[in-house]
Formats: C-alpha cells, structure tokens, sequence
C-alpha cells in the first residue's frame, strides 16, 4: 500500500484530544497506512545562513510530522499577503477588499518553492500525495518542476467564484494553469465544479473529456465535488462528555424563560454576521412577541487580526450589538451577547443542543462545518431549527435547513420568526433528514471517497 502525504499550510496532531475532526480524520488514514504530514510549523523564525527555514520532524504514532519555520517577510507575504488578502477575500467574491500587492505574489511563490524543495527531499516513489487548500495551489507545479512524479491530488476547502472573477486576480492565468499539474482536483459543491470548468475551457483553452476531466498543457485533470462532512461519531462523543453536558444544563438553566438563537463562527466578513444581526433586529421590530424572550448568543473566534478588513469587521459588529442592545434591551434582558472568543471544543455541542436555532448565514463559505455540527448536537426527540444561508456549500446537501438569503434583511427575519415557531412534528421531520445525509456523507466518506477517486486517476 501506497504511503500517504498530506501538506497543508498548519497541521496538527492527530493524536491530541484538542483536534477538530478533520485533523483527526486525516490523522486516521496517516496512522493506517503510516504516513507523513508536512507545513508550516506555525512559528516565525529569523532567516537561517542559507535563507531556508530549518525542518523539524517528529514521530506521532506511526505518523511523521515534518515542518518548516517561515521568516517574518514570509509570513507577511505569503499567508497575511497573497493567501489571505489576494485568494482568500476573491474566491469568497470579495473583489472589493482584495490588495493585489505585488509583493505578495513573489512570497506566495517563494514559499510554495520552499515547500517543494523541503518536501522533496522526504518523498518515495510510490508516496501518494495529498495537498490542501489555497495556500498551496501551485504546489505541484512547483513539485513536478523538480521532477516529482508522485500522484498529487488537491483540496480546495473554500468557494471557487465565477470565471471572471478569477479573472480580476493579474495572475490568474499562472494560478490556475498550476492546478494541471495535479491528477485531481477536489472542490466542496457542485457549483464550484462548473466555475472550475467554466474557467478552464473559456478562459485557459481545455477540453472537456468524460468525467469531468480537463486537458490542456498537454496534461489532465479530473474536477469533481467532495464535499467535506464531520466526523459524527466523535462529536456524538463529545456531545455526552461531562462537560458539554454541564454547558447544555447552565445554558438552559439561565435562559430557562428565552428562546435561544446561536451563532458561532470565526470572525470573518465571509460569515455574514453584522447581516445576521441586522435581521434580528428586524425581527424584534417586526414580531414585537419576541422582546424578553428571544436571545442572540454569538461566539466569534479572533481570526488574522493584523488584516485590515478584520478590523473594520470587528468595530462594525460592536457598534451594531451595542445599537440593538440599547434599542431594544432592557434592565432583565439583554437581546445580543456577543462574546470575542474561542470556546473550548468540548462545550460546542452542548451550546448548539441548548438552542432553539442555529443561525450560519454566511455571504459565502465553502461548506461550513458548523451547520453539520448544530443538527448532530440536537436532541431527536425536541431539535432545534437549523437556519441556513443558500450561499455556504452546505446549502447545496442540507435542503431540508431553513435555507435564507443573507442579503435579504427582511426575509431572513421572517425565517427566523418561522424557525422560533415551527412545529415540533415539522422540526422532527426536518432534523431526521438532514442528521441522515450528515451522517452518510460523514469526513470518513470524504477522506475516502477523495482518496479513491485519485488512487484511480491516470498518474
Ligand atoms: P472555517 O472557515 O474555519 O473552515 P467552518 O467549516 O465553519 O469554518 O469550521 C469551523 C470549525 O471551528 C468548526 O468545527 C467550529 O465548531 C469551530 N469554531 C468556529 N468558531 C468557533 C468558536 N468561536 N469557538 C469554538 N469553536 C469554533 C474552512 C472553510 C469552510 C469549510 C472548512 C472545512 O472556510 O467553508 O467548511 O474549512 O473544509
């Protein structure tokens, strides 16, 4: 059996409990098959003599974990600079706040290279390649250019936007002739997949063959959807867990009399959360039954912080939960708590089960794992509503959440009055068949499925 490889830019240790579970997922296929994760260490370090960042591998299990330090200009351009400022705010269609910074493109390109030549060094012939997401799009160009022969699949865990959207990019033309050089190519919907070959045969010239697959460049590569699940039974683990057992009785404890609404995500302007706001606004001004009794709890994670937009987001979301608290609270009531923090893993289910909807209203996301996580958290027998924006590839499997428009101030507010309200019988219904398709289409099947799929393609 083939040793597998999975490089991304952060990874972690499988094997520590703090894991989400995607690092656990793929950390189950590392320990199967022994493998090796590869990227960045996470730490910041001063140039070495060579102007290569050191290698630092260590043993987990039957895993090697193997990773390189970057320096502060790398850190700047590649991940703040070119990831985040360039393909991060384009592929969620947020031209408006991308900065085509120059600079930006040489560190982008540098560390890739960095990452090629690191990587190399520790491959076997027969190794199986697994790249993630936008950090490393050019990775296997940068590979194949050294040589490497490897079959190398990729994962794009974000939206991939219209062509001429990633037209606006100066280099898109580079970008996205370096996805040829992968045997696979795994996006999170189906839309993603049209953009992708929408791309591919207007704007860089490919054919389309028979399933999905493109050529050009005198090479071929295979689009298809996989989309991203949770793993179920490990957050069914953690939902019975003392702890989120004690979150779910204080929580209920002290919103005994309210009706709870739950938003949790990192604080990013692609979650829609001041829109999400907005339309809670709208719904105590126009259902005034809910004053005194439904209650906004968002918990927003503090997320590249040193970005710009990031910054504007956090001021506008304080000055909108300060306006509707004064607007509408009162001396026993307060509408919106907003909490600027990370909470502990273990305490998410019982946060999600205490709550009558679960409100992901992201402008754009690429799946959204916390909307799979809010219906698994539920108790069957009296779930809460999921409300979901169409716009987050989740949208695109859970057809049975309460779907909204996130643009749509007013409609959203009636969505979440009829979420507020709907039936128990309508709530069963609604919950077993999303719990259904989460449960089939789980990170296991995922993991399998992606890796199938590139274990068959034409190396
Ligand atoms: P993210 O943008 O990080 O992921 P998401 O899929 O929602 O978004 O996953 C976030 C994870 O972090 C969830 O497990 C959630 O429980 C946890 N989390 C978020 N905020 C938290 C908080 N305040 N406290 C504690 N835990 C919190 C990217 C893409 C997504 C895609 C995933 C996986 O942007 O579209 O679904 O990768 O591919």
């Amino acid at each position: 059996m083939s040793r597998l490889v999975v490089v991304s830019n952060r990874l972690a240790d499988p094997r520590k409990p703090a894991a989400g579970g995607l690092a656990v997922a793929l950390g189950e296929s590392l320990q199967r098959t022994g493998g090796l994760w590869f990227g960045w260490s996470g730490n910041i370090a001063d140039n070495t003599a060579d102007g290569e960042g050191h290698l630092h591998t260590r043993s987990s299990g039957k895993v090697t974990l193997a990773t390189v330090d970057l320096n502060q200009n790398d850190y700047e351009t590649y991940y703040e600079g070119y990831a985040n400022s360039v393909l991060w705010p384009v592929f969620h269609y947020r031209l408006d706040l991308a900065d085509f910074n120059t600079r930006y493109l040489a560190g982008y390109r540098r560390v890739n290279q960095l990452f090629a030549r690191k990587l190399k060094a520790l491959l076997r012939d027969d190794d199986i390649i697994w790249v993630h997401d936008y950090h490393l799009i050019p990775l296997a160009a940068e590979l194949r250019a050294l040589g490497c022969r490897q079959r190398i699949g990729f994962f794009l865990h974000i939206p991939l936007p219209p062509a001429l959207m990633l037209a606006a990019i100066p280099q898109h033309e580079w970008l996205m002739r370096s996805l040829f050089s992968y045997d696979l190519v795994g996006l999170q919907s189906e839309a993603d997949v049209s953009h992708c070959i929408r791309y591919m045969t207007t704007e860089a010239g490919a054919e389309l063959l028979a399933d999905q697959r493109l050529r050009a460049h005198n090479a071929t590569v295979q689009v298809r959807a996989f989309p991203i699940g949770i793993d179920v039974q490990e957050f069914r683990r953690l939902g019975q867990s003392q702890d989120a057992l004690d979150t779910y009785e204080s929580v209920r404890r002290e919103y005994s009399r309210r009706q709870l609404l739950l938003g949790i995500d990192r604080l990013d302007y692609s979650k829609g959360i001041p829109q999400r706001v907005r339309a809670f606004s709208e719904l105590l001004e126009r259902y005034p039954d809910n004053e005194h009794s439904a209650t906004l709890l968002m918990i927003a994670s503090p997320s590249r912080d040193s970005v710009h937009a990031y910054a504007d987001l956090r001021h506008e979301l304080e000055g909108l939960c300060g306006a509707i608290n004064g607007n509408f609270g009162d001396l026993d009531w307060m509408p919106v708590r907003y909490i600027h923090r990370t909470v502990a893993r273990r305490r998410v289910p019982g946060l999600c089960r205490a709550s009558r909807v679960g409100l992901v209203t992201p402008l754009r996301d690429g799946m959204n794992l916390v909307a799979k996580e809010y219906v698994v958290a539920q108790d069957p027998d009296d779930p809460g509503v999921l409300v979901l924006s169409r716009f987050a590839g989740a949208a695109e499997q859970l057809k049975d959440a309460l779907l909204v428009n996130p643009y749509d101030t007013q409609g959203m507010a009636e969505s979440i009055q009829a979420a507020l309200h709907m039936p128990l019988e309508e709530r069963q219904r609604r919950h077993r068949a999303l719990l259904e398709n989460i449960t089939r289409f789980d990170v296991h099947w995922w993991r399998e499925s992606f890796l199938a799929a590139l274990g068959a393609s034409s190396p």
